[in-house]
């Protein structure tokens, strides 16, 4: 256990295809990876690319808070997430390196809270490693060896781990291949998900719905955590810029479809995978619940519209535009 790890850590520990030892210097004579902080993006900011050649410790800090924030404009909603905000931040790492997660539970947070990251190979994806109560911290090393864009997402079964991730507990991981991601011009951090709330009247806080989610009919299906948040923040880009959007599907429920009104995807490198050759000219994307993609366009002058065009998505929330220059 890494010395660096407060007194209140209740886990440690390593996953991986292989069990490694808790030390990275394997042979006497072989120098440890270098331990780096990790650069965490805030949506729709991405981290920046992977420029080292070689494997590092990345050391990643996450928060489970419970909050009342903003859901839309009309309503505010008693959020769960991590580091105040939804979806919590894009982690960036490379095959090979080993990350450091540490996860603090706000002392004033009600329920317990951990991670599942589909990034990691093992039971529950780490999950069993990082459970946290309220006021306490748990952390876990893992080797990353799967390159792809993964989920993140609280597994606490207690109320129910669908309400965790319903509630806002979710974010994305890259973990780039050897050798790096081909280069872009911008880049943009887009989760989509689904809230259930009970009803309310504008300028109530809204409240989760067990029954709504069972039934799957949620009140908002939002980009980035809020109905209008890509709408009064564009993202924006400069004519002739390529710009490549990772989009991860939280759901809990629906199965998304990704379209750009005005013009089809250049490359869309389907269900997260970064290894398999993309799909080129692609109007339309499908990421399942729990899934991601990575789509590319070249852009012209103009205004575009980001949409999820089934049935009444978009009115729930699901639209953003992209503002090219
Ligand atoms: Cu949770």
């Amino acid at each position: 256990m890494s010395k660096s790890f407060s007194r209140s850590v209740r886990h440690t520990g390593l996953i991986s295809a292989l069990i490694m030892a808790p030390c990275l210097a394997i042979n006497a004579g072989v120098v440890s990876a270098e331990t780096i902080q990790a650069q965490l993006g805030i949506a729709p900011n991405v981290p920046p690319p992977i420029t080292r050649t070689q494997p590092a410790t990345v050391v990643v800090n996450l928060e489970a808070n419970e909050w009342v924030g903003p859901l839309s404009d009309n309503n505010n909603y008693e959020f769960w997430g991590f580091n105040k905000n939804v979806p919590g931040p894009m982690i960036r790492v490379m095959v090979g390196d080993t990350v450091e997660i540490r996860l603090k539970n706000h002392k004033d947070s009600k329920e317990a809270h951990n991670i599942d990251f589909h990034a990691i190979t093992g039971p529950g994806g780490g999950a069993s490693l990082l459970n946290s109560e309220p006021g306490q911290e748990s952390g876990g090393k893992f080797k990353m060896i799967i390159p792809g864009i993964f989920l993140y997402h609280c597994a606490t079964a207690s109320p129910s781990i669908p309400e965790h991730i319903a509630n806002g507990m979710y974010g994305t991981i890259v973990v780039e291949p050897v050798g790096g991601l081909p280069k872009v011009d911008k880049e943009f951090y887009v989760v989509q998900s689904e809230f259930y709330t009970k009803d309310g009247e504008k300028g109530e806080t809204l409240e989760f719905s067990f029954e709504n989610g069972l039934d799957e009919r949620p009140s908002h299906v939002v980009y980035n955590g809020n109905a209008s948040s890509l709408v009064k923040n564009p993202l924006r880009a400069k004519a002739g810029n390529t710009v490549r959007i990772f989009l991860t599907n939280a759901g809990p429920n629906f199965v998304d479809s990704l379209q750009i009104l005005e013009q089809p995807f250049d490359r869309v490198y389907s269900e997260g995978s970064l290894t398999s050759p993309p799909a080129e000219n692609v109007k339309v994307t499908k990421v399942p619940a729990g899934g991601a993609v990575m789509a590319e366009l070249k852009v012209k002058a103009g205004t575009y519209t980001i949409v999820d065009p089934v049935k009444d998505r978009k009115d729930k929330g699901a639209l953003g535009l992209l503002k090219v220059d």
